[in-house]
């Protein structure tokens, strides 16, 4: 059998959320490099996803489009994403679609497959699960049926780190395998150097400058990286850029504002430009409940920051004490702290942490895990019967 890359490009269907989340992300991020690639990538999605700038030839977008009706309290979003799969389906060749995160995503790429099945046209359909489509919303009782149900119909399934593909066989009946593909990162985006100006700004004095960088979730215990940053400012002149935003945010403001840190910590919202934030930054803080990969703790590797982490989910497959970070239990806030004074007390240390930083990202580059994903879309196309139980 000749493989596709061999002979022809893929026409792919990528279905993600547009937000500022990691999985939006990635998704965004993959599609762009397959494009690179040669491949054609068809985005489908109700906003043009945010890291999706710029123009390519082969990349196209296509909106999601969701009427309103005077009946609908809660319009049928899953049903129009649906339709748009089927219209791109049937005007573009695709030939596969390959959906992140895993709802509502892998339910309509069920119905849309069905629907292009009925009109002869056979559609695989990988399914990408990123965290909390799994270890959150997805196994509230709510939705948990669909999402075993829509899962376990994709052709290929495929998880962003080993603890999440342990955790989805842990708590839904998967009856097939389940492929881990870590999330990547462009390693050369990374490598930039700092805008000094910027840096004078953050720190005039010079001080270690801490980032965190989230959508303000509970999940990402926005209070502990406060505290945790409270602790690092009593040993070291310090200063905090929290980037994002979301629901925890006025809680974090009032605790920067309780512990007297209104001087030191600095609130940038939601940001595009993140690698030049990254490179200007000392530290990353990514003390989470849970966290399936933690791509943002990836990228501030890139940049050649270490990162201080819980202990938790996913995040040891990236951060390895010792080397290019610390981790603690989640919670434990004095210890974070100290590991974090620790790594940033001396240049040499943090040099040192850097490096490890750089090398880790490395391992997870977009030039060695992208070909996994086209590898796994070869095996769907050219031999389904035997990914299919
Ligand atoms: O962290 C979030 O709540 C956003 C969420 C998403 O879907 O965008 O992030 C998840 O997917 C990312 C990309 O694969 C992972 O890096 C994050 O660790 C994961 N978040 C959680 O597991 C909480």
């Amino acid at each position: 059998m000749v493989a596709w890359s061999e002979h022809t490009h893929m026409n792919i269907g990528i279905v993600c959320y547009p937000t500022f989340g990691g999985s939006g992300v990635l998704a965004t991020e993959l599609g762009k490099a397959l494009a690179d690639k040669g491949h054609n990538i068809h985005f489908i999605t109700y906003r043009q996803p945010v890291r999706l700038t710029g123009f390519s030839a082969n990349i196209f977008y296509h909106e999601v489009h969701v009427p309103t009706y005077p009946l609908f309290d809660y319009p049928p979003y899953e049903s129009a994403l649906a339709s748009t799969m089927v219209d791109v389906i049937r005007n573009n060749h695709l030939d596969l679609l390959h959906v992140h995160y895993a709802i509502p995503h892998a339910a309509a790429a069920y119905m849309a497959k069905r629907i292009a099945a009925q009109e002869g046209t056979h559609i695989p359909v990988i399914t990408t699960l990123h965290g909390t489509d799994i270890t959150l919303v997805g196994k509230d009782k709510t939705y948990a049926p669909v999402v075993t149900f829509s899962i376990n119909e994709s052709d290929a399934i495929t998880a962003v780190s080993e603890n999440l593909r342990d955790e989805t066989f842990a708590n839904f009946r998967i009856g097939k395998p389940i492929e881990v593909i870590h999330n990547f990162v462009d390693v050369r985006r990374f490598d930039k150097k700092p805008i000094d100006a910027f840096r004078k700004v953050i720190a005039p004095q010079g001080e270690r400058i801490i980032l965190h960088a989230s959508n303000f979730r509970k999940v990402k215990r926005i209070d502990d990286v406060v505290r945790i940053f409270a602790g690092i400012r009593k040993q070291l002149p310090s200063k905090l850029l929290l980037v994002g935003d979301g629901p925890e945010r006025p809680m974090a403001e009032d605790l920067v504002r309780q512990l007297g840190l209104c001087d030191d910590v600095r609130m940038l919202g939601k940001q595009q430009d993140m690698e030049d934030i990254f490179v200007i930054s000392d530290l990353f803080l990514l003390p989470s409940e849970y966290e399936s990969f933690g791509l943002a703790a990836l990228e501030a590797m890139a940049a050649g920051v270490p990162v201080v982490a819980s202990d938790a989910g996913g995040i040891p497959e990236i951060v390895t004490p010792g080397s290019n970070g610390e981790l603690a239990a989640v919670g434990d806030v004095e210890s974070m702290a100290s590991m974090a004074v620790s790594i940033l007390g001396e240049d040499e240390v943090l040099e040192a942490y850097r490096k490890g930083a750089r090398a880790q990202a490395q391992r997870f580059d977009i030039g060695s895990i992208v070909p996994m994903y086209e590898a796994l879309y070869e095996r769907c196309l050219g031999m389904e019967s035997a990914i299919i139980p």
